[in-house]
């Protein structure tokens, strides 16, 4: 049977320092070209080219912030993006800076628990606490005009880094008094160079304010995103950040993917800080302790009040555990909404900038079998969209529509905090500038059959809770077989270097697809890849599911995905020859999916903005530690001292695509 769907059609397819760096010699012709003769930051920022003169228009008037409104259609013809795209890389503050007690900068949650359970880390070297935490990282805090001479090379129009709140306000507190902000001016004056050496560069800066890294103080204090209190808090440290940065910082993500920080955070655990443990997801069981253990393991201990894993119900402002990682996300999502306010009540008329959320999560595809009938098919369609509603629209639709997704609200029943009249006002719109998704895999999605063949029905309202609401779908654990990260085969793609990630170049097709038409008419400057790459894959990852996949594929007629390599693609940390700097799978990752987001830009007619790829350098994959390698730059952590920068080919390549499929002023 034939199908019509999107991707079968695929295939066709020092602060006030000047800084002005040049990429290295065998770039050096392109280099100087971009790191032109630009005299201070401010002649530059003072009307970014990209950001139209709107003064007087903003909030919900119609066409606030519409900074390119010819963009839709400029490229297409040529088959190229417009030369307006926003083209670069990403990072994140604990993952490259390191310097994790220099000039003052206070504790963030990941400083804490991966000093107090060094064990959680998969990989790293005994009793060298540095390598399973990101004390030194890339010493980016050190060496950022290092990390520019690689922007250069990819020629990097914008980069993505993020701001570490316990650098500026080392107990999460920001108090503005007479004046004068609480800040530690040393951490502010870090992020004054990174902003200008990148201005002077001709590198438009994109800023996250949140990549994870919460202040530990306020985990102490209050529990962090469990509480309430936690917006306000985000929102007046967004403030400073406005107010000290926003006259060069045109571009602000709110959070980083809320779903992980608050799924894998608080549920999945022990994976990402505050290495809580909620859910039900197998390394619980081993570590399932109570009190402190140094080896490794969950956290119960949060706040004022000590906990255990049997307390149901938290003191005043506290969700039950089982509800951690939804109250974690209600009010991360409220932080965003509050730091947006502050950005368009304050500062937004004035500086001109945009500000959106980045929202992460798998694209989801119809399950599909050899002799399905067309019914049958269409209701996994149904069924992919309620996935993504679940996966996706759980973080995507309140910023932009002010609620929950129905099909959430049904299935969650009273489990579901709800927001008030109030909140869905301030929420609504607030990613209506942009919205930015980090996008890596796919997952399957249809609708459960029981062992008899009949379909598991949704719960009725009076079924509906946190437990039955997604047992009639395929949700985020790939088909519904088994609980935690791993895919269960046959999987979306081939096996990259780190357990979720597969090689699947149609997720960002289908994904784009999927917001355009979901939100079409509510965001004006379009969709921003924040992320996407791959780590190269590697020795800890198991492929024992390539065969599988093959067979499923050809079984549907799909060989093309069948994506399967050979032993020599997987990275020896040993072997400085090989896939370390001559990464061709990442190469080959970065050109199916850059393919198909021209093919959503040119074919489909989606507003897709910007790519950044993940990630510049290889740096701390959290929990991961630093043999899981993202990066299009090679760091040899554990013996150079010099953590010397070492391009690998993907970077040279990212420069290449970008020449011949950007439009060139
Ligand atoms: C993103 N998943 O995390 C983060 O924003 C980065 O900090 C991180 O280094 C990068 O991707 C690579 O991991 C994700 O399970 C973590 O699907 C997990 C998932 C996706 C993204």
């Amino acid at each position: 049977m034939k199908f019509l769907t999107i991707f079968t059609t695929l295939l066709a397819v020092s602060s006030a320092k000047k800084c002005i760096v040049k990429a290295p010699a065998s770039n050096a012709a392109d280099a100087n070209d971009v790191a032109s003769d630009v005299e201070t930051p401010s002649e530059n920022v003072d009307a970014p080219a990209e950001i139209s003169d709107n003064e007087g228009k903003l909030n919900d008037e119609v066409d606030s912030n519409d900074e390119d409104s010819n963009n839709e259609n400029s490229g297409k013809k040529s088959g190229k993006l417009p030369a307006s795209f926003k083209w670069g890389a990403a990072t994140a503050a604990y993952q490259v800076e390191g310097a994790w007690n220099v000039d003052g900068r206070g504790e963030s949650v990941w400083d804490h628990f991966t000093h107090l359970y060094p064990h959680n880390v998969e990989t790293g070297r005994p009793g060298d606490e540095d390598s399973i935490s990101g004390n030194v990282a890339c010493d980016s805090y050190h060496k950022f005009e290092e990390d520019v001479k690689m922007m250069k090379i990819m020629k990097a129009n914008h980069y993505r880094f993020s701001i570490s709140w316990s650098r500026l306000f080392p107990d999460g507190q920001a108090k503005k008094e007479k004046g004068k902000w609480n800040v530690n001016e040393k951490g502010a004056e870090y992020y004054d160079m990174v902003i200008n050496t990148l201005i002077e560069n001709d590198i438009t800066p994109l800023a996250t304010l949140y990549h994870w890294d919460l202040p530990y103080a306020l985990h102490e204090k209050y529990g962090g995103w469990l509480d309430y209190h936690s917006q306000y808090d985000f929102a007046k440290y967004a403030e400073f950040c406005f107010e000290r940065y926003g006259d060069r910082v045109k571009n602000w993500i709110t959070i980083n993917e809320p779903w992980v920080n608050c799924v894998a955070g608080y549920k999945n655990g022990p994976g990402k800080a505050p290495y809580r443990c909620t859910g039900e997801a197998p390394r619980k069981l081993q570590n399932d302790t109570t009190g402190l253990d140094l080896l490794g393991g969950c956290s119960y201990e949060i706040g004022p009040s000590q906990y255990t894993p049997d307390s149901e119900v938290l003191p005043a402002n506290r969700p039950p555990q089982r509800l951690e990682e939804v109250w974690c996300s209600h009010n991360i999502l409220l932080g965003h909404a509050q730091a947006v306010k502050v950005y368009r009540d304050k500062f937004q008329k004035k500086q001109k900038g945009l500000i959106g959320i980045t929202v992460d999560g798998e694209a989801q595809i119809p399950w599909e079998e050899p002799n399905m009938t067309e019914e049958e098919y269409a209701n996994n369609e149904k069924y992919a969209n309620l996935a993504a509603e679940f996966r996706i629209g759980w973080y995507s639709d309140p910023p932009i529509t002010g609620d929950y997704p129905e099909s959430v609200k049904q299935r969650m029943g009273k489990d579901l905090p709800e927001f008030t009249p109030e909140q869905k006002k301030l929420l609504k719109g607030s990613s209506s500038d942009f919205l930015g998704w980090n996008t890596y895999t796919s997952h399957w999605a249809a609708q459960v059959k029981n062992e008899d063949g009949t379909y598991v029905e949704p719960p009725t309202d009076k079924e509906a809770n946190y437990e039955n609401s997604k047992r009639d779908m395929w949700d985020d654990n790939c088909r519904g077989r088994g609980d935690g990260w791993t895919c269960i085969p046959p999987t979306l793609g081939s096996q990259a270097g780190s357990s979720w990630n597969t090689k699947y170049g149609p997720t960002i097709r289908v994904g784009l697809n999927w917001f355009a038409k979901r939100y079409e008419g509510l965001i004006k400057n379009g969709i921003i890849i924040t992320e996407n790459g791959c780590a190269q894959p590697n020795y800890k990852v198991s492929r024992a599911n390539d065969q599988v996949t093959i067979d499923y594929f050809k079984s549907i007629g799909k060989e093309e995905f069948a994506d399967a390599y050979d032993e020599d693609m997987i990275e020896r940390e040993d072997d400085l020859e090989g896939t370390l700097i001559h990464d061709t799978y990442r190469i080959d990752w970065y050109k199916q999916y850059l393919e198909n987001l021209r093919l959503a830009y040119v074919e489909d007619g989606v507003d897709v903005r910007g790519y950044m790829a993940w990630s510049l350098i290889d740096n701390y994959e959290w929990e991961n530690g630093y043999e899981t390698r993202f990066g299009m730059t090679y760091i040899d952590f554990y013996n150079d001292p010099e953590l010397k920068r070492v391009p690998k080919d993907s970077l040279t390549f990212l420069g290449q695509w970008y020449t011949e499929n950007v439009e060139q002023e």
